[in-house]
């Protein structure tokens, strides 16, 4: 890795509703271990450095415990935040049904419709008692424009660094130069293709 080179601060916001996993993601993310009970008041904010694709990354994880917190403080934290992990539990359905729900107040309070966004479907090791389907995990994702991820933090470390390097890698994509950026690149890859295709089949 070039050492001239910055770090890059990326900070993340992990929201979803009681119970879903979303403390025993952090720490499995950040200890890689999983211990099974969780301190559910705590709001924490976890920090690491994590080499993503040769860039070196000063990662902030805020996670916000599920309760009726204020409107005000959930939406400070929301400006706070680069990206975001919405976590729910295959084995409860409300969970995922409140999604969209924050996923709403999200891009309302970020006044946009690209804020990097990963969903995260966890508890995959309890499949006896699964409520959502992953087609409908993958649905949402797509009508909400996030990643998605089915996993289980219990099973994995893995998929939980799969999941946390795919938003890490949306958020520092979105804060390169546009013509930098590796979707703005595709657009142009596809625009431009688009364009050849259709003046050869007008030559021809
Ligand atoms: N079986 C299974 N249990 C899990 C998994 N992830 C978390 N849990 C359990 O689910 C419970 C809730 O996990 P937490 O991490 O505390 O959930 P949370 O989303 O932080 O909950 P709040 O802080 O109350 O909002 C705990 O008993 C965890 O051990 C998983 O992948 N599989
Ligand atoms: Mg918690």
């Amino acid at each position: 890795m070039d050492s001239s080179r910055k770090t890059v601060p990326v900070k993340l916001l992990v929201l979803g509703a009681h119970n879903t996993g979303k403390t025993a993601l952090c720490v499995r993310f950040i200890t890689k271990r999983f211990i099974g009970e969780y301190d559910h008041k705590k709001e924490v904010t976890y920090r690491c450095n994590r080499v993503v694709d040769q860039e070196a990354v000063e990662l902030e994880i805020l996670d916000l415990p599920f309760k009726e917190s204020s409107a005000a403080s959930l939406e400070s934290s929301i400006c706070w935040a680069d990206g975001f992990l919405l976590v729910y539990s295959i084995t409860q359905r409300f969970s995922f049904t409140e999604i969209p729900r924050l996923k709403t107040f999200i891009d309302k309070t970020k006044h946009g419709l690209g804020v990097p966004t990963v969903l995260v479907a966890n508890k995959t090791d309890l499949e006896i008692g699964r409520e959502v389907t992953m087609e409908e995990g993958q649905k949402m994702a797509k009508d909400l424009r996030c990643g998605f991820r089915e996993l289980s933090v219990a099973e994995t470390v893995l998929a939980v660094e799969a999941a946390v390097f795919q938003l890490i890698r949306l958020v520092v994509d979105q804060q390169r130069p546009l013509p930098d950026r590796r979707s703005y690149m595709l657009t142009v890859r596809h625009a431009l293709s688009r364009k050849l295709t259709r003046s050869k089949t007008m030559q021809w």
